[in-house]
């Protein structure tokens, strides 16, 4: 918005030029972003205490999260609120990438705003059935997908990190795969969310590496010296990047432990959603994996122990999601969040050096 009422005035005032610039708008949109969340996280937590959204804990957890019982919950809402008016505020909002991004982080959303509320509100410890969420999930990934595809030509082909001369074309069947890595990306999310700060640590991570991918992307003579492929407008979803990762370190700020505030499904399926959609625009799904890795590392978890249990009746791990092995093997919880942040660290150092090696 900022772009569109001030940009047009720099004929008179030669320094409104700056709001040309996508790195500019980048770093107001970070601003804006942990401003926002800081600035009304309190408000915000106390809103959700006056309503009483306080978290319900299972039993059959680890007995240190009992403790946390009644923690507000539903956080995510204040890091939604910081994503949008950011992005809206210093993003050329002419940018159909942009639109795509929002709207599909709300539609994410929305979805784990109805399971929160079921959970918390409605008092229904099952929340939104798995079946009904899985739904919702792919019909608003399968929409996302859609109007990804018919927005960029160089969008259906598949790239390879380290092989850069290598492409899948996948045609239309590029629409199911975009879906499944929009829904597989949020649910990886949600599952990582168990400990404070679990979740949003690896998403600044991977968002502030997917701001300089998607910058990179979208820039024609960088994308040409890089070898990677380049994507007329991707470069403003860097703005988006930034008020995502932003909004997230403001949050830290209550999420850290020990938390005043859990961000929910709502925040949650939210985040994974976006960091999607980025690495889609800026054709580079593969690395979301490598980025995303702790992500990847939970839902497999998830996965290995629940086949095991079912087949064999013995388990893999102690508890599922990997994050609850860690805790029952004696690790405090500190400990587990800080070391999964430096292995997440260490995996978007990894990813970027992927745009330069081959
Ligand atoms: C949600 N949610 C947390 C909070 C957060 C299939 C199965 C493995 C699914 C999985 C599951 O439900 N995962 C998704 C994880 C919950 O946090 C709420 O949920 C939101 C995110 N969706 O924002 O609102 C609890 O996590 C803790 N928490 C923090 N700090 C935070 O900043 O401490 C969350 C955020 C909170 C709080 O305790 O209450 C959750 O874990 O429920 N299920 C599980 O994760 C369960 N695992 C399990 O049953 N494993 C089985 C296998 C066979 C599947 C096994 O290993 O035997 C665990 N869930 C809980 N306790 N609560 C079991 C232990």
């Amino acid at each position: 918005m900022l772009f569109h009422l001030l940009y047009p005035l720099h004929t008179n005032f030669s320094a409104l030029n700056v709001f040309k610039y996508i790195s500019f708008r980048t770093f107001g949109a970070a601003i804006t972003a942990v401003v926002i969340c800081m600035l009304a996280g309190p408000a915000y937590i106390k809103l959700l205490q006056r309503k009483q959204m306080g978290q319900a804990i299972r039993e059959e957890g680890p007995k240190s999260h009992l403790s946390k019982k009644g923690t507000p919950t539903m956080g995510g809402g204040l890091i939604l609120i910081g994503i949008c008016v950011s992005t809206l505020l210093w993003s050329d909002l002419t940018n159909a990438f942009v639109w795509v991004a929002i709207l599909t982080t709300l539609a994410f959303g929305g979805i784990g705003f109805l399971d929160d509320y079921r959970k918390v509100i409605q008092k229904n410890p099952k929340g939104l059935p798995a079946r009904h969420k899985f739904i919702l999930q792919c019909f608003f990934g399968f929409i996302a997908a859609f109007a990804l595809y018919r927005l960029s030509a160089e969008l259906p082909s598949l790239k390879f990190p380290f092989f850069k001369g290598w492409s899948l074309d996948l045609g239309l069947l590029y629409i199911p795969f975009a879906m499944f890595v929009i829904v597989g990306s949020s649910n990886a999310v949600n599952l990582t969310d168990g400990l404070d700060g679990l979740a949003v640590g690896p998403t600044i991570t991977t968002s502030v590496t997917f701001l300089i991918l998607a910058y990179c992307a979208g820039h024609l003579k960088i994308a040409e010296y890089l070898q990677i492929p380049y994507v007329a407008g991707s470069g403003e979803l860097s703005i988006f990047c930034a008020s995502v990762a932003m909004s997230c370190l403001g949050f830290l700020w209550f999420n850290t432990y020990p938390a005043q505030v859990f961000m929910g499904d709502v925040g949650s399926l939210a985040l994974g959603a976006a960091l999607a959609i980025v690495a889609i625009v800026s054709k580079n799904e593969i690395l979301l994996a490598i980025c995303g890795g702790i992500f990847v590392v939970e839902a497999l978890s998830v996965m290995a122990q629940v086949t095991s249990f079912k087949m064999t009746g013995k388990r893999v791990f102690k508890m599922a999601p990997i994050h609850h092995h860690f805790e029952l093997k004696g690790w405090a919880e500190p400990k587990v969040i800080v070391r999964f942040w430096i292995i997440s660290i260490l995996l978007a150092l990894v990813t970027l050096s992927t745009l330069k090696l081959r």
